[in-house]
């Protein structure tokens, strides 16, 4: 058992007996936490590298969980996910070393999926993101902190890039030269969505900025979507972007990170069934917003590639690695992901 002191601090209505690490998240450091009764508990250090503004993320979470839990807008029976209170009555404690804590109580029974393994089930992730958007639709984005700052800004993600490529500090530029002219060749479309949002012809919602898979807990049993998780980047941002992020990520038939790019195709049946299921929960999509659901995936996974391109360049600094390349396998993969969207781009259209 690890020994996390700043357990200690929250209300628990018994000792701890357990606390291991947790998960495969690129960001947080996660732990499980069982106590005496058996009751479970998911305890987080927040990543402070990534989130320069603990207290905002926190307050966020705070917001938006209390008003996805109001009793009009969502059924007693399901559930949502719960701070556990520090015994000063706050929902984080900083230790003596600055760093932010949090514990949330774990659904038992629950599981979350790293990858798509039926098309039902990334369907139904499609019902759990659309509906989180749907429940958030009448709240003010505007009293959210933008916790990570152009999150989702693509145009100001090729900037950092560039700036990578021109700084080369691990000369590593000259190991990904046909990743680097792949994103640069596609510059101006990483534009399409930032302008449409300034235009004021695409709306600002509340979204969850890392919809993924593995940010959905599924009931064990059932299969069905219990609720949404890792809210640290909701904040004010566009539908299609949410809806791109999850395509990117389940609707391609590798893993995120797979070195043998035969295995990493996009799959137009997965576009579909995921629309599906996000559509029937997210009924409040302008014409616009649905419109541009497949700019969203390519942008994503252009994004996300970029992203992960430029952490390559930089020494790895950003996203957790767990071997050399890592991150560079990772960009291939998206990029991989994008050049199969441009040739399907007529069925996304129509699909
Ligand atoms: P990260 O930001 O590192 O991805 P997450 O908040 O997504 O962290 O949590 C990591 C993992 O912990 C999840 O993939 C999930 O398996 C598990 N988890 C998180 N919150 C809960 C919860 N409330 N109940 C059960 N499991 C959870
Ligand atoms: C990070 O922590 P995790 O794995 O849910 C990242 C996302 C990326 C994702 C790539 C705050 O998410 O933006 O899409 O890795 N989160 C942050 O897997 O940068
Ligand atoms: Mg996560």
């Amino acid at each position: 058992m690890y020994e996390v002191k700043q357990i200690s601090e929250f209300q628990l209505p018994a000792p701890v007996v357990c606390c291991d690490p947790y998960g495969n998240g690129h960001i947080n450091d996660t732990y499980l936490v069982e106590d005496a009764r058996g009751n479970r508990y998911i305890l987080q250090r927040i990543n402070q590298n990534v989130f320069k503004d603990c207290e905002g993320v926190m307050t966020n979470i705070q917001l938006v969980t209390r008003h996805i839990s109001r009793p009009d807008r969502h059924n007693a029976a399901q559930e949502v996910l719960t701070l556990v209170p520090c015994h000063d009555g706050m929902f984080w404690h900083v230790d003596g070393l600055g760093e932010y804590w949090r514990l949330y109580h774990f659904t038992r029974n629950s599981i979350c999926f790293e990858q798509v393994d039926s098309l039902e089930v990334f369907r139904e992730s499609g019902v759990a993101f659309g509906n989180f958007i749907n429940q958030l639709a009448d709240f003010d984005a505007a009293q959210l902190t933008e916790t990570i700052p152009d999150f989702h800004n693509t145009p100001r993600r090729y900037a950092a890039l560039r700036e990578a490529v021109a700084e080369d500090a691990f000369d590593r530029a000259k190991t990904a030269r046909r990743e680097i002219a792949f994103a640069l060749a596609r510059e101006e479309f990483a534009a399409t969505l930032i302008n449409l949002q300034k235009s004021g012809k695409m709306p600002i919602r509340v979204t969850h900025n890392d919809a993924k898979l593995n940010n959905v807990l599924f009931c064990k049993d059932t299969r069905a979507h219990l609720y949404v998780i890792d809210l640290d980047t909701t904040m004010p941002g566009l539908a299609v972007t949410d809806f791109g992020d999850s395509i990117r990520f389940g609707a391609a038939t590798g893993a995120e990170d797979e070195r043998d790019l035969d295995k990493v195709n996009f799959s137009i049946e997965h576009y579909r069934a995921y629309k599906d299921g996000f559509l029937t929960a997210c009924t409040s999509l302008t014409p616009c917003e649905t419109e541009h659901l497949p700019h969203g995936a390519k942008m994503m996974a252009l994004e996300c590639g970029v992203r992960f391109l430029t952490d390559h360049l930089n020494g790895d600094t950003y996203f957790k690695i767990g071997r050399e390349g890592h991150n560079l396998d990772r960009c291939r993969t998206q990029f991989k992901l994008v050049a199969d969207m441009e040739k399907q781009w007529d069925a996304m259209r129509s699909s």
